[in-house]
């Protein structure tokens, strides 16, 4: 039955989905207004994507709208624009659900990124189940924030990370990952796309495996997202982890999914606002979900921005996207071929647009700074994976990572800037 409330906070019926015209980059690249920027002199070639992707002019305007004619807090308020506020943020929600097909949208938690998200499963479901003795697997290939917040669980529980290692090619050796089960197996948490070596994970079938065994598993999507459609109930995991930053929305922004059965029983996160039933200062109730998961003021304009983002991708053909996408790297694949003395770090059968590389025994800094000079954004470091760097015996090395909004000449000024660079070391 509705209340005059619900008739109040009724939406408007969402626009019929039209089809989306096929993907064309140079309309593409217009909807993105930094990209017409210059840098040093030269047209921006943007290629740090893994780091942060751009954002769309839809996505810009969306924020400038919510602070422009929206601002309110949610959740609090029964007036008018604090009405709006709530329901642009829970469609925001529903947008995400829908997005990677939750059952529901209390499966959806917003977070600051797949950083505070991987925390979250850490200290709450994982500061519960996991003991002294008990053992969680990851990978070779993890970014940092799938390592330290369970090196952290361990050390405090006295528990174990065991290690699927991966090939030279930067494939996991799923023949060894089979033999770390054990009976004190608590979660495997695996990062589903590696941001150094581009890698597509076979995730599914981790996951079926881990089943078999009767243990969760925690997908790391940060890097999977802006490439490729992601289904978690196809997937059949327990928990999804992205940063909205990375797939063309704002930073400050990310979800967390989690399946309600596990959700439901884990703890809050933390304490405040918002995620209480009831207080008293001899008993508290918790909210139910997803708010037992978001204490305090949430950031709603990054919520609705997110949503915006997700609305831009069902906008254009993203599947055509994702096909372009991957004939621009097996361009780059064979270009940066010609290179002499570079040596690719990462070839696996099945990879997506990131190309790590050395240069002879040049440092990635020079690299990166000398590509700058050129107009060619590119990130140098060990990428928050130290492991793999140690996998390859290198302190660093130089990444271009892709877009669907770059193009075959971007490529050609990064090779032609990887000439000069050579050129400039001799
Ligand atoms: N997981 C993966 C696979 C990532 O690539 C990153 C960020 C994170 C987690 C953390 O995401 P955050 O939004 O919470 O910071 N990766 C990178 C990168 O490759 N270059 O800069 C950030």
């Amino acid at each position: 039955m509705s209340s005059p409330l619900d008739i109040l906070t009724l939406q408007p019926p969402e626009p019929a989905a039209r089809p989306a015209p096929p993907f064309d980059v140079r309309r593409i690249r217009a909807d993105f207004p930094i990209l017409g920027q210059q840098v040093q002199g030269q047209p921006l070639v943007y290629l740090d994507n893994g780091a942060t992707a751009q954002k769309p002019r839809a996505v810009i305007d969306a924020l400038s709208h919510y602070y422009t004619d929206q601002n309110a807090n949610v959740h609090r308020g029964v007036h008018h624009l604090s009405q709006i506020a709530t329901d642009a943020y829970e469609a925001a929600r529903r947008k995400v659900a829908t997005f990677i097909n939750a059952a529901s949208d209390r499966e959806i938690i917003f977070v600051r990124g797949t950083t505070e998200g991987i925390n979250l499963i850490a200290q709450t479901f994982g500061r519960e189940q996991i003991g002294e003795g008990d053992e969680i697997i990851i990978t070779e290939m993890e970014h940092h924030s799938n390592i330290v917040p369970w090196w952290m669980l361990c050390r405090e529980k006295g528990a174990k990370l065991r290690v699927i290692p991966m090939n030279d090619r930067g494939e996991l050796c799923l023949d060894t990952y089979q033999t770390l089960f054990t009976s004190r197996t608590k979660l495997v948490s695996i990062i589903h796309i590696s941001n150094v070596l581009g890698t597509v994970n076979p995730v599914r079938e981790i996951v079926q495996i881990a089943h078999a065994h009767g243990v969760p598993v925690h997908i790391d999507g940060a890097q999977a997202v802006p490439h490729q459609r992601v289904d978690v109930r196809a997937l059949g995991c327990e928990f999804y982890t992205f940063s909205g930053h990375k797939m063309f929305a704002p930073t400050g922004i990310g979800v967390l999914y989690g399946s309600e059965t596990y959700l439901d029983t884990m703890p809050p996160y933390q304490g405040g606002g918002s995620m209480i039933q009831s207080v008293d200062f001899d008993n508290i109730t918790y909210g139910n979900l997803p708010n037992k998961f978001e204490a305090g003021t949430p950031n709603i304009a990054g919520s609705i921005g997110l949503g915006a983002a997700i609305d831009y991708l069902n906008s254009i053909d993203f599947d055509g996207a994702a096909k372009y996408e991957a004939n621009l790297l097996e361009y780059a694949h064979d270009v940066l071929r010609g290179v002499p003395d570079l040596k690719m770090l990462g070839t696996a059968e099945c990879k997506v647009g990131v190309l790590s590389f050395t240069l002879s025994d040049i440092h990635p800094h020079d690299v990166g700074t000398i590509l700058d000079q050129a107009g060619v954004a590119v990130r140098a470091g060990h990428h928050c994976a130290q492991p793999v760097m140690k996998h390859y015996d290198i302190p660093a090395a130089t990444r271009a990572s892709l877009s669907f909004y770059n193009t075959r000449e971007d490529i050609d000024a990064l090779v032609s800037g990887l000439h000069t660079v050579r050129k400039i070391f001799g």
